[in-house]
């Protein structure tokens, strides 16, 4: 019997979650590597009831970000990750001194769940509401036309805050990823998901030389999330690294006909991910990733990617000449993203996954 490999990582879902399927290495996915020769953890079976508290809070900065705890709201929020067939019940709350909502792209929600003020779905200060989102998979319609399944890259993000349409509240950096997965789909590895998010001429509401950056090893499959909200069209490159113009960014075959791109224009609302070996035929180093609008860039829409070797260093890599451009990094070893910069997400450790046997 092959060893069983049980990944620690949740898809969504609080301590208090429904049993948490474990993402595994199950018959499912050998069968699929007798098709393709992936031997990588993948998506398990959809279909589980989920459920999450998710808080909006006031920041100190006076920005707002949601939290899956109270007092530990980020931006960009906590990231969300089902499977196909998933539903998710979100108990928000809102603690904030204005109303706020939830209003979530690409999932099943019906009107009573759509998040604005429209028809009454959003929360007033001090208030609590649960939004219920669902997901499906593919299939045939009745008259035999073909029903697209929910897995993509998406997001969430306020729409009541300032304007009816959210316009305050997603300036202040009240929105998130969501990520819908098909069974079989291969998984990034834990801890290397990163969120990035160009919100007017910010990064993760984050200016300039606040501008973050993201950490992980050569070989780790690294799953980037991109979400574009405010005012303008921008382009997402990132150096060195390329990835298929699809779902999932990974190509199906030799005679797959996804673009491979290192550059997409993005505008606002638009989200797309992508999964990448980091520094695969490129090796270790701080390889930039920006917009590539040259007056962005300049104004400082650029962070870095730090990939470094087995041992931990990164070549060419001198943090003190890059802290006059990224003055989170004073010297010594960079330091890892911080919470909210992408690799915030569902704590691993609550629903850590069991042995399961089938
Ligand atoms: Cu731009």
């Amino acid at each position: 019997m092959p060893r069983r490999v049980f990944s620690r990582r949740l898809l969504a879902g609080g301590a208090a979650a429904a049993a948490i399927t474990p993402v595994a290495v199950s018959t499912a996915s050998q069968a699929a590597a007798e098709k393709s020769g992936v031997t990588r953890s993948v998506a398990g079976e959809g279909g589980t009831v989920r459920r999450v508290k998710l808080y909006a809070e006031k920041l100190a900065d006076g920005q707002m970000g949601y939290g899956l705890e109270k007092g530990k709201a980020t931006i960009p929020g906590p990231l969300i990750e089902l499977i196909e067939g998933d539903t998710l019940h979100i108990e928000f709350e809102n603690t904030m001194d204005v109303a706020a909502s939830v209003h979530v792209h690409g999932l099943d929600y019906d009107i009573a769940n759509d998040g604005t003020a429209l028809n009454r779905s959003t929360v007033e200060p001090g208030g609590k509401r649960t939004y219920t989102w669902r997901t499906n998979t593919p299939g045939k319609r009745a008259d035999g036309t073909y029903r697209p399944g929910s897995a993509g890259y998406w997001h969430y993000h306020d729409h009541v805050v300032g304007t009816e349409h959210g316009t305050g509240g997603i300036r202040s950096g009240l929105y998130g990823p969501v990520v819908v997965r098909r069974k079989g789909d291969v998984l990034p590895d834990p801890g290397k998901q990163f969120t990035i998010v160009f919100n007017d001429l910010t990064i993760n509401n984050k200016k300039g030389t606040a501008a973050p950056n993201f950490e992980a090893t050569v070989g780790d499959r690294v799953e980037i999330i991109m979400i574009t909200h405010g005012e303008h069209y921008h382009t997402f490159h990132i150096h060195g690294h390329r990835w298929a113009d699809n779902r999932t960014g990974i190509l199906q075959g030799p005679d797959d006909h996804s673009r491979v791109i290192d550059n997409k224009i993005t505008g606002p609302a638009d989200a797309f991910g992508f999964q990448i070996v980091a520094g695969e035929g490129v090796g270790a180093g701080a390889w930039m990733y920006h917009c590539h609008v040259q007056s962005h860039s300049d104004m400082g829409m650029a962070g870095l990617f730090l990939v470094a070797k087995e041992d931990g260093t990164i070549p060419g890599y001198e943090p003190h000449h890059l802290s006059s451009m990224h003055s989170a990094h004073q010297g010594g070893r960079p330091r890892p993203p911080r919470q909210g910069q992408g690799g915030d997400r569902m704590p691993p450790e609550q629903g850590t996954a069991e042995a399961h046997h089938h």
